[in-house]
């Protein structure tokens, strides 16, 4: 393949892709049986946004992140086992359990927090931007954000001043046309959402997102260029979440002509579909993957359910720091 990508760096993107699948498929699962305190939103469908993105990011850049954000933690390195304990509210995940699923932060490798909050973490990577300009590095920080979130002030706002002090952001809008059942076409006139980009005065660029190696292509040149001080770039990734808004919604709001085609450009399938007839990987190879995958996961759920709840005592710590 064409892509000026070593075969190790490809393969880890769909062994990545088909981690935070089977990873979320799991947390269904548990959330079936009663595990999963208060509610989940699953990332199935989009996961070629988060890895194509994260391909390009060294463990000191940072990422923000959303209520949809199983799949943003693990493309950024946090480890399945404590995103699975934090998810269960267990003391072993990574926020002690009092976080869950919709606030999972991991500073070790710069995922600086996911927020139920909509549009609350593009602000928030303008400010990571903002240290790391006044610090002096050539860290980046990737902010993933909705469709929905591109409606709110704090996106304007935050992008605006990113652009104005040539920030080193990029603002990943993951358009997955919804916003709980709010269709995107009936509350925004313009086609792509990218094309924003030019009320700030930075590149703006739609590209599929059900393409790994498209998200990542932009995702490199827009890398690139913050590294290099030139500021941020906005890219929109069209892509579908497979399944409802979050667990108690059925999706009935949606045609079913249109979610059949979306599940025919399935990301993880189309990527394994190219590997297999470029002869980057062969079938026994994915198969091997996959076992490995599931390996891992069921070792994850076993640390998660075998770990104890957070004690009561412990209620008040961590609130301020
Ligand atoms: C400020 C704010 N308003 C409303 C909500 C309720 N809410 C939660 S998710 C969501 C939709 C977000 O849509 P989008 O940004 O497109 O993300 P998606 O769920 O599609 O990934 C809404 C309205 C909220 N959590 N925060
Ligand atoms: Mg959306």
């Amino acid at each position: 393949m064409e892509t000026g990508l070593t075969r190790e760096k490809i393969v880890g993107m769909y062994r990545k892709m088909l981690e935070i699948r089977s990873f979320e498929e799991r947390v269904f699962e548990l959330y079936a049986q009663n595990l999963v305190p208060g509610t989940i939103h699953l990332y199935g469908g989009e996961e070629a946004v988060a890895v194509g993105v994260c391909s390009n990011l060294r463990k000191d850049d940072y990422i923000t992140s959303t209520h949809r954000g199983h799949g943003h933690c693990i493309a950024k390195g946090a480890e399945p086992k404590r995103v699975m304990a934090e998810i269960l509210g267990k003391q072993t995940g990574y926020c002690k359990g009092k976080g869950g699923s919709m606030h999972i932060a991991d500073f070790s490798v710069g995922m600086l927090g996911a927020t139920a909050v909509v549009g609350a973490g593009i602000p928030i990577a303008m400010g990571a931007g903002l240290s790391i300009k006044l610090r002096g590095t050539d860290q980046v920080v990737a902010c993933f954000f909705g469709d929905g979130a591109s409606n709110q002030g704090t996106f304007h706002e935050a992008i605006n001043m990113a652009a104005v002090w040539k920030l080193p952001v990029i603002f990943v809008c993951e358009n997955n046309l919804y916003a709980m059942g709010t269709r995107q076409s009936i509350v925004v006139l313009i086609g792509n959402i990218a094309d924003r980009a030019v009320a700030y005065g930075i590149p703006g660029i739609a590209v599929d997102g059900n393409d790994v190696l498209a998200v990542h292509e932009a995702t490199r040149e827009a890398v690139e260029r913050a590294r290099k001080g030139e500021g941020p770039t906005l890219i929109e990734c069209k892509t579908y979440r497979h399944k409802g808004h979050s667990r108690i919604d059925p999706a009935k709001y949606r045609p079913k002509e249109e979610v059949e085609e979306w599940l025919r450009k399935d990301p993880i399938r189309r990527f394994k579909e190219k590997l297999l007839q470029k002869n980057v990987l062969m079938e026994a190879e994915i198969q091997q993957v996959k076992k490995e995958i599931l390996t891992e996961i069921e070792e994850a759920v076993k640390f998660a359910t075998e770990s104890p709840y957070p004690a009561p005592e412990g209620a008040l710590e961590d609130v301020y720091t």
